[in-house]
């Protein structure tokens, strides 16, 4: 695969989703680094590679934009033919299920409420309770699954594995307990070992 850009920035679990997968795949890449607090995904520059102004982004060599982090896994994983993604198809439709699961319902409370707390600089008070709720939800839904499976990408390292761990590591930011989930701390450790990053707080990205 010839050498790709990846916009994004170090502190956004969507980005760094991304650039694991990289990594593990041993994708060439040029990172840019793309601060969301300054607006530089809102310049004009931005907007003509991608109207919605978010990122990840992936610039191909041919010019072409992919967004949406876990479809930008998913494409870089079936550019290389790589096991983290099943070729039968139930397996298959199970794992996008999980990227589909991560976004709608888990990043849409940990790392929202994250956001508003660590870089808003909101209080509890202010910000929607339901956020909470729906993150403590998430979590648990992720323990209990873990009781009985090691991964969620099936029995090894998968693609929802890498992305559902992006913002589950951050979830203590976000006013999360992580020690009430301690299947998934195990997990968070089994992934980080798995990806060769060091526990979240102790690295520099
Ligand atoms: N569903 C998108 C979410 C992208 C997203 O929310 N990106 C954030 C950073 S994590 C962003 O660019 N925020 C800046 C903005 O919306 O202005 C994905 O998974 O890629």
């Amino acid at each position: 695969m010839s050498r790709i850009k990846i916009y994004g920035s170090a502190i956004s679990g969507n980005c760094l989703k991304v650039k694991w997968t990289a990594d593990l795949l041993g994708i060439a890449y040029d990172w840019i680094e793309t601060d969301i607090l300054k607006g530089e995904t809102r310049t004009d520059e931005f907007l003509a590679l991608s109207p919605a102004g978010q990122i990840p982004i992936v610039v191909l060599e041919d010019g072409r934009v992919l967004e949406q982090s876990c479809a930008i896994m998913l494409y870089l994983a079936e550019q290389v033919g790589s096991d983290l993604i099943s070729s039968d198809p139930f397996e298959k439709a199970k794992m996008i299920g999980w990227l589909f699961w991560e976004q709608n319902f888990h990043e849409s409370s940990i790392a929202v409420r994250r956001f508003r707390k660590r870089f808003a600089g909101l209080s509890d008070g202010d910000i929607d309770p339901t956020l909470l709720t729906r993150g403590n939800a998430s979590l648990q839904l992720m323990e209990a699954h873990l009781e009985k499976h090691s991964f969620f990408g099936g029995d090894q390292l998968g693609l929802p594995d890498i992305a559902l761990v992006a913002y589950t590591r951050m979830a203590g930011e976000g006013g999360y307990i992580l020690d009430d989930y301690p299947n998934v701390g195990r997990w968070i450790s089994r992934v980080e070992n798995a990806l060769g990053i060091p526990p979240y707080g102790e690295e520099n990205v």
